[in-house]
């Protein structure tokens, strides 16, 4: 076994799929799928701030707004989770305009700032599945990967746990697969 497939097993482990509700989670962060306005939404976006409070959108508006792609953070104010990690994906148009990347991008800077933070255990939402319309096995298929390639790249700065919180029965089936086929691949 070569030292890069060991790397890459061992982080399979630190990656959970779970179905629930995102609000209700008490990793050290969580990550928004937010808009680039940063002021709030409908989707996990909505459901996050009437949970966090006021003080939330208080402090979004600070940002002055994220680009696609990109992440920042924030506290959680009532919230379980200490932060927010609020990243912006893609809308999805078809796929050949750089959606696949954009996506990828949007979970690494996000995995980026949790390290920055200090945050041991993060929980994503299905990033770009609900409004942003982009295809569900594939973009289950890229959350996978990118966390999986990051978390075994990961050198002295640990990140326990990564969490795939998805809100239906069906967004679990999808990415319990897509990380399974990814297992099956390192044997
Ligand atoms: N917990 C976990 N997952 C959830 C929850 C929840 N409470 N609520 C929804 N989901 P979406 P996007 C799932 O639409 O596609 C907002 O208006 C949902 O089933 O929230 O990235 C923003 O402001 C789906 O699988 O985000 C932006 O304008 C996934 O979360 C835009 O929507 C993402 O769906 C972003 O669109």
């Amino acid at each position: 076994m070569t030292e890069t497939t060991d790397k890459m097993r061992k982080a399979l482990l630190r990656i959970r799929v779970v179905q629930g509700d995102l609000t209700q989670e008490d990793s050290d962060a969580i990550v928004n799928a937010a808009n680039e306005s940063l002021l709030g939404g409908g989707g996990v976006d909505g459901a996050i701030h009437r949970t966090a409070g006021p003080e939330l959108l208080a402090e979004c508006r600070t940002l002055n707004g994220c680009p696609t792609g990109a992440a920042k953070s924030t506290g959680g104010y009532r919230l379980k989770a200490k932060w927010v990690i609020h990243t912006v994906g893609p809308v999805w148009r078809g796929g050949s305009q750089g959606e696949e990347e954009l996506l990828a991008s949007a979970y690494r800077s996000s995995l980026q700032e949790a390290v920055r933070l200090g945050a041991r255990t993060l929980a994503f939402p299905a990033i770009s599945t609900g409004v942003y319309g982009y295809p569900k096995e594939a973009a289950a298929r890229t959350a996978v990967r990118t966390v999986l390639y990051f978390l075994s790249s990961l050198e002295g700065e640990t990140l326990d746990e990564v969490r795939l919180v998805c809100f239906s029965a069906d967004s679990a089936e999808v990415h319990k697969r897509a990380l399974d086929e990814l297992g099956d691949r390192l044997q």
